[in-house]
């Protein structure tokens, strides 16, 4: 068994859980924050059989579409007073970000 651990963007998250429960694919939903961007995007944690890796990410794969999103870099403060520092800057976001781990052991009470 493995653990895939998925973000992708709030946007593609709903189909993705739906996709999940149609093929019988058990997961958890997170709501998490991009630590660049630090709005909110989606971590599913899936634990899966070693078989069916390559469905799962297949599933991600179709799913999870790259979008473009602005950012307003900080305000530089100091003494050059660059005024270009604030414009906002194009950033590409996705589709997903992916881990696949290995699980020392799977429980259930
Ligand atoms: P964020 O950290 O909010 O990053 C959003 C997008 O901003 C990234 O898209 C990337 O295109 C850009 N970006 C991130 N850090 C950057 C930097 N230091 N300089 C310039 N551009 C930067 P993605 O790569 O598709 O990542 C989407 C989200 O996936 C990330 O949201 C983060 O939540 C997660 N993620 C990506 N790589 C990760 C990693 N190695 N470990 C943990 N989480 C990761």
């Amino acid at each position: 068994m493995k653990m895939i651990i998925a973000i992708v963007q709030d946007k593609d998250s709903n189909r993705l859980s739906n996709l999940f429960i149609e093929s019988n694919i058990r997961a958890t939903k997170l709501s998490t924050t991009g630590g660049f961007l630090k709005s909110g995007n989606t971590t599913f944690m899936i634990g899966i059989e070693e078989e069916r890796i390559d469905e799962v990410l297949e599933l991600i794969r179709e799913t999870s579409r790259t979008r473009k999103q602005f950012m307003t870099p900080p305000i530089n403060l100091d003494a050059s007073m660059d005024s270009s520092a604030a414009y906002p800057v194009e950033v590409q976001v996705g589709g997903a970000t992916v881990f696949v781990l290995p699980i020392d052991s799977f429980q259930q009470f």
